[in-house]
């Protein structure tokens, strides 16, 4: 990728989107191409190819996606599935007719099996059944990483797939029932703070595992793949260090500075419990991640205190 490539980064508006082009800007990159949801409808086929006959992109960065925390994916399974599925095939597919040089593809850690050996190798891949939750959004991914591989194998087109774990930072979504676990605990105990409220309600038992990589973190991981890697196996990006859902809570109050209690609401699902991905690939191409969980939570609660009247609740 050189400095004067043109680079379009679909789902710029989103989390992940928003921190590729903040990275392309700050390197120095000079034709980064980005379009709202009204200027394209990337679930319009045509109107994608339209946008690649005239744009001319080089390098496709695809982090355009519906996506959500537990309840949304188990909530909305049409959205998750049909729209991840058009929205990727669409892009993927004319990226290949357009000429374009070079795909990431942006996948999740969900595609895995929910009882896979942990930490999860990347070749547990349809090995054993998924978390129902979000096996909507996990077969759609599941078909854009085999499109990927597909088009290189019967095309040679250099599309590439890359797995991170769960993602937090600036620019995500901060609504209480649709989020994540991480920014919609943010937005609640921040809430509870600033309202006074002797409480907060957290969702499940409180002891699945995750693992949370700072989204500034995953991009340089990502720079890394697009100057680096040309294989057709997925590759995963992750920390290697797990969290419990009860032990994120409590570290989110002493981040924001909140004493009040915790009730558990375990009439809500816990989802998977514990996923935690192998990062041994990535570590022998020579990247790892380096930003410490407490450090990152910190820099999104910075951001989140500056930006929380106007942060993306959806
Ligand atoms: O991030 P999250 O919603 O999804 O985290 P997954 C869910 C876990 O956090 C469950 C607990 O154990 C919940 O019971 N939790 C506690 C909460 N309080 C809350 C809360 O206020 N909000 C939320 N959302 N959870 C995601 C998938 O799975 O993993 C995505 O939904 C994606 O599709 C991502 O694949 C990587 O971590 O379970």
């Amino acid at each position: 990728m050189d400095k004067q490539d043109r680079i379009y980064v679909a789902g710029h508006r989103g989390m992940v989107g928003a921190a590729i082009c903040r990275r392309l800007k700050a390197d120095g990159y000079q034709n980064i191409l980005t379009c709202t949801r009204q200027e394209l409808d990337l679930t319009n086929q045509a109107d994608v190819n339209a946008f690649y006959a005239e744009a001319r992109p080089d390098h496709v960065f695809l982090a355009a996606a519906r996506v959500g925390g537990i309840h949304a994916n188990n909530t909305y399974p049409a959205e998750f599935i049909g729209n991840n599925l058009m929205i990727q095939t669409n892009v993927i597919d004319g990226a290949y007719r357009h000429g374009v040089k070079k795909l990431l593809f942006l996948g999740s850690s969900c595609i895995y099996p929910k009882h896979a050996p942990q930490p999860i190798p990347e070749d547990s891949l349809l090995t054993l059944p998924l978390e129902p939750t979000n096996q909507w959004y996990a077969v759609a991914k599941i078909a854009g990483l085999k499109l990927c591989q597909a088009y290189r194998r019967q095309y040679g087109f250099n599309a590439i797939s890359v797995m991170p774990t769960n993602l937090y930072g600036p620019e995500d979504n901060f609504h209480p029932e649709n989020a994540h676990v991480l920014p919609a605990l943010m937005l609640k105990v921040h809430k509870a703070k600033i309202e006074h409220q002797p409480n907060i309600t957290a969702w499940g038992t409180g002891s699945p595992l995750r693992e949370f990589l700072h989204v500034d973190d995953m991009v340089d991981g990502l720079m890394f793949l697009m100057q680096n890697y040309d294989e057709e196996e997925i590759i995963n990006i992750g920390v290697g260090q797990e969290i419990s859902i009860r032990d994120l809570v409590d570290l989110m109050r002493e981040v924001v500075g909140y004493e009040g209690e915790v009730i558990w609401d375990t009439s809500k699902p816990d989802g998977t419990p514990r996923k935690k991905l192998a990062t041994d690939r990535m570590s022998k191409l020579g990247w790892n991640s380096s930003m410490g969980f407490r450090e990152g939570l910190e820099h999104t609660y910075a951001w989140y205190k500056e930006n929380f009247e106007h942060a993306r609740a959806s």
